[in-house]
């Protein structure tokens, strides 16, 4: 494989282990198809994947179940594939930290998998995510994604959508009390998505995931997953969705990717679109306004544009994360910037030490009724988000 060389003389933003990296197989293993045409690749197998995310300085590999053991095959094929990509993830020190189960791609999930009307193919969803969990343990994985593709519908004369939505949290917590009882420490991650494939999706932000979470029997080992492309599909914030996660302690993953607004979902090279919004993802995932950075691996799914050989899936790899480095640098220089800390300094000041009052009280209750405010001076103050906005923009045009 040959290295990148877009930017030969710079090393500063090459991937290191600690930047925790990932790459599902089905992202950089996506062959180029899409509904309309076939593949324009050659499929490459697993263990070419794991050589190949190894020389780009990705630090892992996730997966569903049949991104590595296709649908229905015999318990020693199973074996001889899985020691494979072990050996693979051994010479390459390559981890494996999130797998997944695939409840989508087989037609016996038409109508769902943890919430299908019949309960035999709700009771095979579990027993197919019993065995991917137990895979994902035997590879080394802490985090176990849910992304519920057909968990939704185009009609709802079928199924009462109060029904549906109380078998997927049935099968969550079926799925997080064998979990405890194997006594493995998981952690679940719930992906939420708007439509796509199906008509509409239950749960279809990651807002309405944050309070699912809230009425499962295990909260504490639920999390989520939030998505750039699933939020930005119906022109959500992605920014707010994650900081929303972060300030209840409840991101637990993350999918980067990009997307233009209002399209299906693109799972574009991250930062390909919106390359300000971009900027201040990485910016709250780095750790600023006095929040904590967040540590958890950093997931690009995304694939390649259709037009590239396997060299191209590479470069598509390389520029995922070499623009995460550079916006993460970008965003330390913002942060750092004298001009924007005094703006916001300013803006923040508590000139008359009111912050105090704010928490509820009988005194502060009264406090706050008794005072005198003046709407009128207070209206007038410009708050220079012009300049802010301004000031990111040249950070990340590199001007300043
Ligand atoms: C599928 C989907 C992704 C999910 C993957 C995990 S599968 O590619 O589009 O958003 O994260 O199941
Ligand atoms: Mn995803
Ligand atoms: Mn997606």
């Amino acid at each position: 494989m040959r290295t990148y060389n877009l930017y030969p003389m710079n090393e500063m933003y090459q991937p290191e282990k600690n930047d925790k990296f990932t790459f599902g197989l089905w992202t950089v293993g996506n062959p180029g198809g899409d509904p309309f045409g076939l593949p324009t690749r050659e499929k490459i197998n697993p263990v070419q994947i794991v050589h190949g995310l190894a020389e780009c300085g990705a630090y892992g590999v996730n997966l569903h179940d049949n991104d590595l053991i296709p649908f229905g095959c015999s318990q020693k094929e199973k074996q001889a594939v899985v020691g494979k990509f072990k050996e693979a993830l051994k010479e390459t020190g390559l981890k494996v930290p999130m797998a997944t189960t695939n409840l989508f791609h087989h037609p016996v999930f038409k109508d769902g998998a943890f919430t299908s009307s019949n309960p035999e193919i709700r009771a095979f969803a579990l027993q197919k995510s019993m065995q991917s969990i137990s895979m994902g343990v035997e590879l080394g994985a802490e985090t176990i994604v849910f992304w519920g593709g057909r968990e939704g519908a185009e009609t709802d004369s079928g199924k009462d959508p109060r029904d549906a939505i109380g078998w997927y949290r049935d099968a969550i917590n079926f799925l997080s009390h064998w979990v405890n009882d194997q006594g493995w420490n998981l952690k679940f991650a719930l992906e939420a998505k708007p439509n796509e494939p199906r008509g509409d999706i239950y749960y279809p932000t990651t807002g309405s995931m944050l309070h699912f979470i809230s009425t499962l029997d295990k909260p504490e080992m639920c999390g989520v997953n939030p998505e750039v492309a699933h939020e930005n599909m119906t022109g959500l914030s992605m920014v707010f969705a994650v900081a929303q996660a972060m300030e209840a302690s409840k991101l637990f993953h993350i999918d980067l990717n990009a997307q233009k607004i209002g399209r299906y979902d693109q799972d574009l090279r991250f930062g390909s679109e919106d390359i300000k919004g971009a900027f201040f993802l990485v910016r709250l995932l780095e750790g600023c306004g006095g929040y904590p950075k967040y540590d958890g691996p950093k997931h690009f799914d995304a694939h390649a544009y259709r037009t590239e050989s396997q060299e191209g899936v590479w470069d598509f790899a390389k520029g995922c994360m070499r623009t995460y480095k550079m916006l993460a640098e970008k965003a330390n220089s913002f942060n750092n910037d004298p001009e924007v800390k005094e703006i916001l300094l300013k803006n923040h000041s508590d000139s008359n030490n009111l912050s105090g009052i704010l928490s509820y009280s009988k005194e502060n209750a009264e406090a706050i009724r008794s005072m005198n405010a003046n709407p009128e001076k207070l209206s007038k103050a410009g708050l220079q988000y012009e300049k802010l906005d301004q000031i990111a923009v040249e950070h990340i045009m590199g001007t300043r």
